[in-house]
């Protein structure tokens, strides 16, 4: 980690890991996923539309319905997921320093007024594996709690290239983007953050 690097409640966060052409080099990636496998806007359980826009890559994608949320082998569409990019495992590779490679890369795109609640990620059967994000584009507010919902909050703003590690005692904290600043960034054309989540999903 560089002195830049912090610790915030067990969720490292790498600032600024990825710069320049290789932020441009992870866009254009995500470009070639989301025309394979078009962005959606998942269900919550209670039948309302999230305010992020997803879509996934590698061999088991996550979705979100009236039945709950739960990974899949198939887009909405019916077509597998495309495969992760191997600029997009490196960086799990390098922060990690694990063997295994992820399951999924879950693409979340952020118009400037979306947003996502507190919540744990324990979709997944391991929790023993971390989860990486990369943000790429507007900042976003992210706001880290612990285990339980009600523990105190602390936030802090993600920018493009920042890079978050949530392993250890930190996997199933509750976590969450409170806001995005729009046009903060113009690495995306149209404005807006992206934020990929690699996870190992099942053994
Ligand atoms: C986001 N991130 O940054 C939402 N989950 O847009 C997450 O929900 C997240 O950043 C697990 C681990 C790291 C994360
Ligand atoms: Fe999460």
């Amino acid at each position: 980690m560089s002195e830049s690097d912090l610790t915030v409640r067990g969720f490292k966060i790498f600032k600024e890991f990825l710069v320049g052409e290789a932020q441009t080099q992870l866009v254009g990636e995500v470009r070639k996923i989301v025309t394979a496998a078009p962005m959606f806007s998942p269900l919550t359980p209670y039948g309302k539309p999230m305010s992020v826009q997803m879509t996934s890559a590698g061999r088991l994608g996550w979705f979100a319905d009236r039945l709950g949320y739960r990974y899949q082998a198939t887009h909405p569409n019916g077509q597998a997921w495309p495969e992760i990019p191997d600029a997009v495992l490196q960086v799990w590779t390098e922060v990690t320093g694990l063997d295994r490679s992820p399951d999924c890369c879950l693409i979340n795109f952020y118009h400037p007024n979306a947003r996502m609640g507190l919540h744990q990620d324990k979709d997944e059967v391991d929790f023993d594996w971390p989860v990486v994000s990369i943000s790429l584009g507007d900042d976003g507010l992210f706001r880290i709690g612990g285990t339980a919902r009600k523990d105190p909050t602390e936030s802090i703003w993600l920018k493009s290239g920042d890079v978050v590690v949530m392993g250890g005692e930190a996997r199933l904290a509750y976590h969450g983007i409170d806001r995005i600043r729009g046009g903060s960034s113009t690495l995306l054309s149209n404005g807006g953050r992206l934020n990929l989540t690699l996870r190992v999903v099942a053994l």
